[in-house]
């Protein structure tokens, strides 16, 4: 093989798929997110078998027999249930190892209950999801463009930090980075501002880790709102919007070196052997009630208190500092293309409800008007399940946001959190017509 075949064969192959011994690019302003390439071959090794066999299916919740049925599941090994067990909804989405999946469909069968298979080989779907270019090509576009990070593969942490930077660096005067605080290993929890306007709003993305879709979106939003800034005067005269693409980044790095599946932070409990929290369920607002479990393995874990998490604390002050200017929150998650208003941890709602559904009807009108899917609009708590200590009520309730939501982007089980990053690009076109037309309607 001639040498210039052999650097296009290079360039050309997908190093991130696991097992294959990725080693991470540094990020050349250098990067509190990074692992040593010795650990993450290690951890990809073991990473490489860890979803072989393992099916996800949809179970029809017809019936209260089944329900109660994959209610003994719950917390098992082997099970991650990626739709939450509720009497709201007509399916419910799990993934089973293959032991489990033949108990499970035999259970299923001489019950009369049904199934079907969303994803038949999770393993498969795992490594076709993000064919990252190879470290070469990213070091070319780096060289080209400034930074790596595309909008065509879903990126480690020190990507999307390197991408704030340059975005700072060259939109100078309209956006700047900032932090709320360090992660429990040691992380920085960063954002970017951008804007000139008084008035304030604030997104955030990656809460729970394994939602790869969410950090991809929000980091388009930066896009949006700074390269092609001439487009948007109107929105950025008037507000100056506060992003952070990467929330909780010690799950999202472990789910790119350790498991895929991860959804929650990476805190130590005290007595226990399992780690995290699940930060959706760690705000101070209605904490520890429905929605949560107080198994430190559960995946819903909401922590030993509330606020117990520093990223979440990095949030808490963050808007209590800025309780006077702040005026919207958007918090994105995936799956299942909802928009929700408050409140989720139960049914009640807020006196000014009719509005902020008008706003996210907006939201979702101007998304399909993009070209994206469907969106149903209303509260989580009667579309999906109730759950509390979300960040989106306690932003409502204690940080006095008025308009609060929480997006649960693409897809709707197809893929489910293994959302190919083919779609990355529509998603976040589609998602920053939405969040546009939502401040709009309030301008
Ligand atoms: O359960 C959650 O935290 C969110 N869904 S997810 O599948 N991404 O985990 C929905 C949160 C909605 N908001 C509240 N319940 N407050
Ligand atoms: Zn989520």
């Amino acid at each position: 093989m001639g040498p210039l075949v052999s650097l296009l064969l290079l360039l050309l192959t997908p190093a991130a798929v696991p097992g294959h011994g990725q080693v991470h690019v540094q990020s050349s302003r250098g990067d509190t997110g990074l692992v040593p390439a010795l650990r993450l071959r290690t951890e990809q090794a073991d990473n490489a078998a860890q979803y072989a066999g393992y099916q996800v299916l949809r179970v029809n919740v017809d019936s209260n027999g089944t329900l109660d049925l994959l209610r003994t599941y719950e917390d098992r090994p082997g099970v991650d249930f990626w739709t939450p067990i509720s009497p709201l909804v007509p399916t419910v989405d799990v993934m089973v190892s293959p032991d489990v999946r033949s108990e499970l469909t035999r259970r299923l069968k001489d019950s009369g209950g049904s199934y079907g298979v969303n994803i038949g080989n999770v393993q498969d779907a795992i490594v076709r999801q993000n064919p990252i270019p190879s470290p070469f090509y990213l070091e070319l576009l780096e060289g080209r463009q400034g930074y790596q990070l595309t909008w065509k593969a879903y990126h480690r942490l020190a990507v999307h930090h390197q991408y704030m930077d340059y975005v700072e660096h060259e939109y100078r005067g309209l956006c700047s980075t900032f932090s709320i605080g360090i992660s429990t290993e040691g992380r920085n929890v960063k954002g970017i501002r951008c804007g000139l306007g008084e008035r304030e709003i604030w997104i955030d993305g990656g809460i729970h880790a394994r939602e790869w879709i969410s950090p991809a979106v929000v980091s388009y939003l930066v896009k949006d709102f700074s390269a092609t800034s001439y487009k948007e005067q109107d929105i950025l005269k008037a507000f100056t919007i506060y992003m952070i693409p990467v929330l909780n980044p010690d799950g999202y790095e472990y789910t790119h070196t350790g498991r895929r599946m991860w959804r929650k932070t990476r805190s130590r409990t005290p007595g226990s052997s399992c780690v995290g929290a699940d930060p959706n369920r760690n705000f101070g607002y209605h904490w520890g009630e429905a929605g949560t479990s107080t198994n430190p393995c559960s995946d819903v874990y909401p922590g030993s208190r509330p606020f117990s998490e520093p990223e979440t604390r990095g949030v808490r002050d963050f808007l209590l500092q800025h309780k006077n200017k702040m005026e919207m929150y958007i918090s994105f998650h995936s799956y299942s293309q909802m928009l929700f208003v408050p409140y989720g941890h139960g049914t009640e709602r807020p006196s000014d409800y009719d509005e902020l559904l008008r706003v996210a009807q907006k939201g979702a009108a101007a998304l399909q008007a993009a070209g994206g899917p469907a969106f149903r609009v209303g509260q989580a708590s009667r579309l999906l399940y109730a759950a509390s200590g979300g960040s989106d009520d306690w932003a409502k309730a204690k940080a006095n946001i008025k308009y609060s939501f929480t997006f649960e982007l693409r897809d709707k089980g197809f893929n489910g959190f293994l959302l190919p990053s083919s779609l990355i690009e529509q998603s976040g076109r589609e998602t920053a017509a939405a969040v546009k037309a939502m401040i709009r309607a309030i301008l």
